[in-house]
């Protein structure tokens, strides 16, 4: 026990270090990030009662800085769509959909420079947390992370890949 603390002790001075000694560099670092909560405890919370655009955020994972949550929820039913934007940023990370423990329910796909999920129902009052995790390279710019919603009523049932999990009561204008 006594031991791994000393093993904390000297990444933490380590990190700091190499912090002090890159700052000037990559200043975005610090500046440049919306969320960077590590558990799902960590992270705020983004409530949605309309349908706006989407909203952008960014932010920054590396070796060092693993996974960034994403809270949020929706005041009514409404089809997600969450697109990580990995364009220059010199690194692979992948998303996940979670459900309010934390726990994985949807892996994000491939389309080009980006990690994608689109078409996934969310009722009503139901928290969940897009989880961005590192995979492999050094970041060079932060990467982005858009999160919209669309009105249940202008998307069809085919459209909606999560349709298998949805409660019945909540499709009845399909
Ligand atoms: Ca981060
Ligand atoms: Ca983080």
């Amino acid at each position: 026990m006594k031991k791994r603390n000393i093993i904390t002790m000297v990444l933490v001075i380590a990190l700091s270090f190499s912090a002090v000694a890159y700052a000037a560099s990559i200043s975005w670092l610090s500046k440049r990030e919306d969320e960077d909560g590590n558990t799902i405890a960590d992270s705020q919370g983004y409530y949605y009662d309309n349908f706006v655009d989407a909203t952008k955020f960014l932010g920054v994972v590396s070796s060092a800085d693993d996974i960034d949550y994403y809270d949020f929820e929706t005041s009514m039913s409404a089809v997600g769509e969450f697109v990580l934007d990995l364009t220059d940023t010199n690194i692979d990370a992948d998303i996940w959909l979670c459900d309010s423990n934390g726990d994985e329910i949807y892996p994000g796909y491939t389309v080009g420079t980006t990690k994608k999920l689109s078409g996934i129902f969310v009722p009503p009052n139901t928290e969940y947390f897009l989880k961005v995790e590192y995979k492999s390279g050094i970041p060079k710019r932060p990467y982005e992370v858009s999160i919209s919603f669309t009105d249940t009523a202008s998307v069809s049932m085919q459209q909606i890949r999560n349709i298998e999990d949805v409660p019945k009561s909540l499709l009845n204008n399909k």
